[in-house]
């Protein structure tokens, strides 16, 4: 093996010791210890390696996170640097840091100019309870503290903690561990799969018209904000037809309901644009963010908030009667500093909308338009999902089209590409730093997982 470190133990002694400590992300972790986690190892921009020194090219930017790639030496600079200065402090009890005040600045730089404050957090699920509290803790300001309820989409995702769970739309998560009260659900804008006979533009507005509905059932008066992400990401990368967010930003406006965008995956780039709201065009009251904030190099989030609402709660707010240990942690602050310099000077934002992404949805068209096992291809910027189709014609999907996707996503492992597999789609999202060359040996390894697949399906 000609491997660029050397290892330092062997595969099987790595696995069983991680089945004997770990319970795993989504997964039956019996079987997991069964079968033994992939070890990874390495990484260097968009390459990863495992504990056997096999080399992958890494389509999903890790969890839609490194968004400049692995290895990078100035975010590595960076944390070591603000390590030896000042490791940690914290911004209670009237204390600060210029790592924090720096990012912020530049942050505020590159969103549009209505957003002021943030509040900092460890991750998005973070970001996504704290919302929920600052959005209820702005109507007792403005004098309706009865507006608490949050609405969510059904199959939406907000993270994994109590209320980012209960936010989100997963069933199968309610189901462990509970929900919590004055939380409400609507359809999610998934036209291929739930659209039937309308036309994108009579399904996106029909589905928007549900959160009328159920902001009038559940009376405008007790309804304080609607989450939802500009596009669905973990819930399979699906786009809303473009007559959507107009009507849903027109709803939330009429009603006086906060708008709420969760950026997580959509934020620092990925569709081209800075912010994923700005790709749709439409302009959310807050925005909840991680990932891509620090490249995923270190754990940060946040809520951004509007004037409008920071200026309710500085002004008129008295305590805000929250904090967490980490917010605006120095070294994660400094990390996510560089990594939003390296992303505006490098010109990665404008490349991904000018070059790559267009490169990548073109030989993505290219080499799936008329694959007999993809129905649709959907995405923007450098974020792409293909959707698996029985029949074509009537939109019809496989019984089976979890487990086709999961065996693509194998495939994908043995040919040496990471992409997604969710719910029937393959979902490919690599780091903004891509070269062209990187795109055509995703599309080209995905392309063989994808008749491998075929082939199982009987389709090839
Ligand atoms: N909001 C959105 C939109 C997310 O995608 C979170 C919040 C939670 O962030 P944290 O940092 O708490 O994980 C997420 C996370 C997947 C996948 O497989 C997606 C996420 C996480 C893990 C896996 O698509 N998104």
């Amino acid at each position: 093996m000609n491997l660029p470190f050397e290892p330092q133990r062997q595969t099987q002694d790595y696995q069983a010791s991680d089945a004997a400590h770990h319970i795993h992300a989504f997964v039956d972790q019996k079987a997991l210890n069964a079968e033994g986690p992939r070890v990874m190892v390495r990484g260097e921009g968009l390459y990863l390696w495992d504990s056997e020194g096999k080399r992958y090219l890494d389509g999903m930017s890790g969890l839609w996170c490194t968004q400049l790639g692995y290895g990078r030496k100035d975010l590595t600079a960076a944390a070591a640097a603000q390590m030896d200065q000042l490791a940690y402090y914290n911004m209670f009890f009237h204390t600060t840091h210029p790592a924090v005040i720096e990012l912020s600045e530049l942050l505020f730089s590159l969103l549009p100019g209505h957003y002021s404050h943030v509040i900092y957090t460890n991750s998005g699920s973070e970001a996504n309870e704290v919302l929920i509290r600052t959005v209820r803790r702005y109507w007792q300001v403005l004098g309706k503290p009865q507006k608490k309820i949050m609405i969510g989409r059904w199959n939406g995702y907000h993270g994994s903690t109590l209320a980012a769970s209960a936010l989100g739309g997963m069933k199968f998560m309610h189901e462990m561990g509970g929900l919590i009260p004055d939380v409400a659900h609507i359809d999610e804008p998934y036209w291929y799969a739930q659209g039937g006979e309308l036309t994108p533009a009579e399904f996106g507005r029909r589905c928007a018209l549900q959160l009328e509905e159920k902001i009038l059932e559940l009376g405008a008066q007790n309804v304080a904000g609607f989450i939802a992400e500009p596009f669905q990401g973990a819930g399979g990368m699906i786009f809303p037809p473009e007559s959507y967010w107009p009507e849903i930003q027109r709803i939330c406006r009429q009603y006086d309901v906060l708008l709420c965008a969760d950026e997580v995956i959509g934020g620092f780039g990925r569709t081209g644009e800075w912010f994923a709201h700005q790709h749709f065009g439409f302009e959310p009251d807050t925005l909840s963010i991680a990932k891509g904030l620090t490249s995923g190099y270190l754990p940060m989030g946040g809520l951004v908030l509007s004037k409008r609402m920071a200026e309710a709660l500085v002004e008129r707010g008295g305590v805000f009667a929250h904090g967490l240990t980490y917010s605006g942690h120095p070294v994660a602050a400094a990390v996510a500093l560089a990594n939003l310099k390296a992303l505006r000077d490098e010109g990665i934002v404008r490349q991904v909308k000018d070059d790559t992404g267009p490169y990548l949805h073109k030989l993505l068209h290219e080499v799936f338009g008329n694959h007999p096992l993809i129905g649709d291809i959907q995405g923007t910027g450098l974020l792409a999902a293909l959707q698996f189709v029985e029949d074509k014609g009537t939109r019809k999907r496989f019984a089976n089209e979890n487990d086709l996707a999961w065996q693509c996503r194998t495939f994908g492992f043995e040919e040496g590409v990471i992409i997604r597999s969710t719910l029937g789609r393959m979902i490919m999202a690599p780091a903004l730093v891509a070269s062209r060359a990187e795109l055509d040996e995703l599309v080209d390894k995905t392309r063989i997982a994808v008749d491998r697949t075929a082939r199982i399906a009987g389709k090839l």
